[in-house]
């Protein structure tokens, strides 16, 4: 069985959950942009022809998934076709949603959750440019976190940005969370230091760390990151044992640029794409993990706490690919 069929069988009426629900919500306007456009051009065309494979390929493009991601997907599609001697549309669509999986999966596994440590705190760095969403998905990552009883606490790194700090202990009052901050202007790498004995002290299990996202200067931002990972390493063993890089999804491909350059700066072992839900973009996700293999952590749907899903490539796809019938 195909995945398009998996999916509609996995996903139907009777077993949709609160997760899928969520994901399907959160795309419409993806789906609109991508299932719809490949439905109406799947049903105008009897047989599939060079002209079909165009015009499959700007759908593709105007998802954002990326050039180099739909210049080999096509490829692909057309090479299978070639082989099972397909013509039918549908089934050409069928089997563009089978690569689109597979290429994804072929990547690797994706464990969305934070891994923690056995013993002491486990450091999670938040970096991105500004605006991306860093500090409410700090906020919907703690929230998750304590509901899971894990003792969380709060570091403002971003003492550049004029409120940044403000916003974010609006957010730790919320929750009824710790959180450390310093000085207006002051030393990132400070609050860090403090963020880092706080949490060994009060034998927090999570810290999480915001930053500012200077990425005009390139150089400035690879500092100040070193720096901060310097002193984290310093107070706790082989911090930041997680670092989360924040993706507009509303930004398309350039995303996809300011992901390739914080790599350049620092490991980044998980991105979380904010903002789905106001973007028919969603194909940049493909993208993401196409041109740089790293993995699509977490995702935001919407505004609420529970609008922030861990990542679920099926979940995902079907909410991406498939039109409600
Ligand atoms: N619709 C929507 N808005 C979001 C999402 N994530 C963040 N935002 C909004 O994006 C804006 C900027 O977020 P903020 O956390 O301050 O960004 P930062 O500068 O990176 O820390 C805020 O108005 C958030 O409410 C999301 O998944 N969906
Ligand atoms: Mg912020």
């Amino acid at each position: 069985m195909g995945l398009f069929k998996f999916l509609k069988e996995k996903f139907s009426k009777t077993k949709k959950d609160d997760k899928v629900e969520t994901y399907q919500k959160g795309l419409t306007k993806s789906r609109k942009n991508f299932a719809s456009k490949l439905n109406k051009l799947s049903s105008s065309y009897s047989k599939v022809n060079e002209e079909y494979f165009e015009q499959l390929e700007e759908i593709l493009i105007e998802a954002d998934v990326g050039v180099n991601f739909t210049l080999q997907i096509i490829d692909e599609v057309l090479n299978q076709a070639k082989k099972d001697k397909i013509t039918d549309p549908k089934q050409i669509n069928e089997i563009l949603v089978d690569k689109m999986f597979l290429d994804y999966a072929s990547k690797g596994d994706v464990i969305s959750d934070v891994s923690f440590k056995e013993k002491g705190p486990t450091v999670l760095l938040v970096v991105g440019v500004n605006g991306v969403g860093k500090t409410t998905t700090i906020a919907k990552l703690a929230y998750r976190y304590l509901n899971m009883n894990k003792k969380v606490m709060l570091a403002a790194c971003d003492t550049f940005r004029a409120g940044a700090k403000e916003q974010l202990e609006k957010w730790a009052e919320r929750l009824s969370i710790p959180i450390v901050v310093g000085k207006d202007n002051a030393d990132p790498a400070s609050v860090a230091y403090d963020g880092a004995n706080k949490a060994i002290k009060d034998n927090i299990d999570l810290l999480i760390v915001d930053t500012a996202g200077r990425l005009q200067t390139k150089a400035n931002l690879m500092a100040e990151l070193a720096k901060i990972k310097r002193v984290l390493e310093k107070e706790i063993p082989s911090a930041p044992h997680e670092t989360f890089l924040i993706i507009d999804a509303t930004t398309g491909q350039n995303g996809v640029i300011q992901a390739a350059a914080f790599k350049d700066v620092t490991p980044i072992s998980g991105i979380v794409v904010t903002k789905m839900d106001g973007t028919s973009k969603g194909g940049i996700i493909l993208a993401i993990r196409n041109e740089l293999s790293i993995p699509v952590r977490f995702i935001g749907l919407g505004e609420k706490m529970s609008d922030l899903q861990e990542f679920d490539l099926d979940s995902y796809l079907y909410g991406l690919c498939i039109e409600d019938e």
